[in-house]
């Protein structure tokens, strides 16, 4: 099928070249007792690659899909923030290898980030947005959320764990890839945590499932799969742009209708499939 006209038809593959690769902050980006405290090993190391990975959104769509055994089947699990997976394997599946965070998450006292068993033995990646033109010193003496004494004292007292924090200027290079493959003019706020985890897995993954990020049948207006709260904006957008992500999903999709509208699920090359 053609692309629709807002969007360059060349999208996922065209990414590889025309987005700075994913990027990490590293130990001397910064002088800072945070970078000091970033583990020595990558977040993945270079020939770490997958065949199939699959993106779980947070989105309430999810109650009773039955895709947890699907879902556990793929060779890497991303989950975002709090979302749980105990009492929901049925229909979001057991399996976690990654989880990335928004810096609330690692501060507000109501995540227990340093002491929850949910953030323990897998890889953690955290973005904290910076302004579009803030060097990467102005951000750190001011981030939107003040992570740094969560992220010191989990890196203390898990020193074997793998936890890495966005490059915040990275953020930037992926929002001007949205905005440039989207007609209508976004709003300057970083890609949300979901497209933040499909830019990290395009170059690791042939192929790359994403869950209930375009909503199914299950339509609802509640927000998370894991709570009662009423939140339309959770699935439209409201900060992020959110709906120009989506859009953008759905044409790099590959799966029919049915899969995307019934089952709940798209499908996306990565960088090492025949496609691209
Ligand atoms: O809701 P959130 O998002 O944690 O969801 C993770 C990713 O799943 C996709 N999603 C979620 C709900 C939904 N109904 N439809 C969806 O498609 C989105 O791609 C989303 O990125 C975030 O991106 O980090 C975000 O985090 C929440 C919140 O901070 C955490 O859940 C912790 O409570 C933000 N909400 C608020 O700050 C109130 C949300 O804007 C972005």
């Amino acid at each position: 099928p053609q692309a629709p006209n807002n969007v360059k038809s060349d999208w996922p593959c065209d990414m590889a070249s025309s987005v700075e690769k994913f990027r990490t902050l590293e130990k001397n980006d910064i002088d800072h007792m945070l970078t000091k405290n970033i583990p020595d090993v990558p977040l993945f190391d270079d020939n770490e690659v997958f065949g199939t990975c699959a993106i779980i959104s947070n989105a309430a769509t999810l109650r009773n899909s039955n895709l947890g055994y699907f879902i556990d089947q793929h060779d890497l699990v991303l989950r975002f923030n709090n979302a749980p997976t105990k009492g929901y394997e049925k229909d979001v599946g057991s399996k976690t290898t990654i989880r990335i965070l928004n810096s609330q998450v690692v501060t507000k006292p109501q995540f227990q980030f340093v002491s929850s068993p949910l953030y323990k033995r897998l890889k953690l990646l955290m973005w904290d947005p910076s302004n579009y033109t803030s060097s990467i010193n102005e951000w750190i003496t001011s981030p939107e959320h003040n992570f740094i004494d969560n992220y010191i004292s989990f890196r203390k007292s898990n020193p074997r764990s793998n936890f890495h924090i966005v490059h915040p200027q990275y953020l930037w290079r992926l929002w001007d890839y949205i905005q440039d493959h989207t007609t209508a003019h976004i709003r300057r706020n970083p890609p949300s945590s979901g497209f933040l985890g499909l830019a990290m897995l395009l170059p690791r993954c042939t192929v790359v499932n994403m869950f209930e990020f375009i909503p199914s049948e299950r339509m609802t207006h509640r927000c998370h799969y894991y709570h009662e709260k009423v939140d339309v904006t959770c699935t439209f957008g409201i900060w992020h742009p959110l709906a120009a992500e989506k859009l953008l999903m759905l044409t790099a999709n590959t799966m029919p209708d049915q899969t995307v509208f019934h089952t709940g699920f798209l499908s996306i090359p990565g960088y090492k499939s025949p496609i691209c």
